[in-house]
């Protein structure tokens, strides 16, 4: 049972979201999503989320590649969660390209997958708001 795990706020939910964790679990057989609190959003990646953590834990759960949703609180936990979790892959974006790369230390692979192009929370509501 190959574990594989990714990180992420996942707001307002879209195709490039199910693109990278379609992909991932496609790197294994059980998918873990560490998905960021919303203290976690706001103190640390300064992000203001449009669904709350419970929400949009809500929809992760209900995608059928996602296998388990925990709490991402701090950028250090990652270390920790490969041993807790019995992790072989870590998987994200390649915005974060080289970022990850001292889990492998931790005797994991990483892997960093293309971006969807043109899709991200951003660009939706800014669309929105010129929609107006
Ligand atoms: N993503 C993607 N294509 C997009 C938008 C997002 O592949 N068009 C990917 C990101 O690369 C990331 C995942 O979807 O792997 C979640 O995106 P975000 O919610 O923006 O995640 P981020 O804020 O980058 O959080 O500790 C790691 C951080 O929590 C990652």
């Amino acid at each position: 049972m190959k574990r594989v795990i990714t990180y992420g706020t996942f707001d307002m939910l879209h195709y490039g979201h199910i693109n990278l964790l379609r992909r991932a679990k496609e790197l294994g057989d059980y998918l873990i999503v560490a998905l960021s609190t919303d203290k976690f959003n706001s103190v640390m990646k300064q992000k203001k989320c449009f669904f709350s953590y419970e929400q949009r834990k809500l929809l992760l759960e209900a995608i059928r590649y996602v296998d388990l949703v925990i709490p991402e609180e701090s950028w250090e936990q990652k270390k920790e969660d490969m041993h807790l979790y019995h992790i072989d892959t870590f998987v994200i974006g390649d915005d974060w390209k080289g970022k990850f790369d001292y889990l492998k230390d931790e005797g994991v692979e990483v892997v960093y997958l293309t971006r969807t192009p043109e899709i991200s929370t951003t660009q939706i509501k800014q669309d929105l708001k010129s929609k107006k």
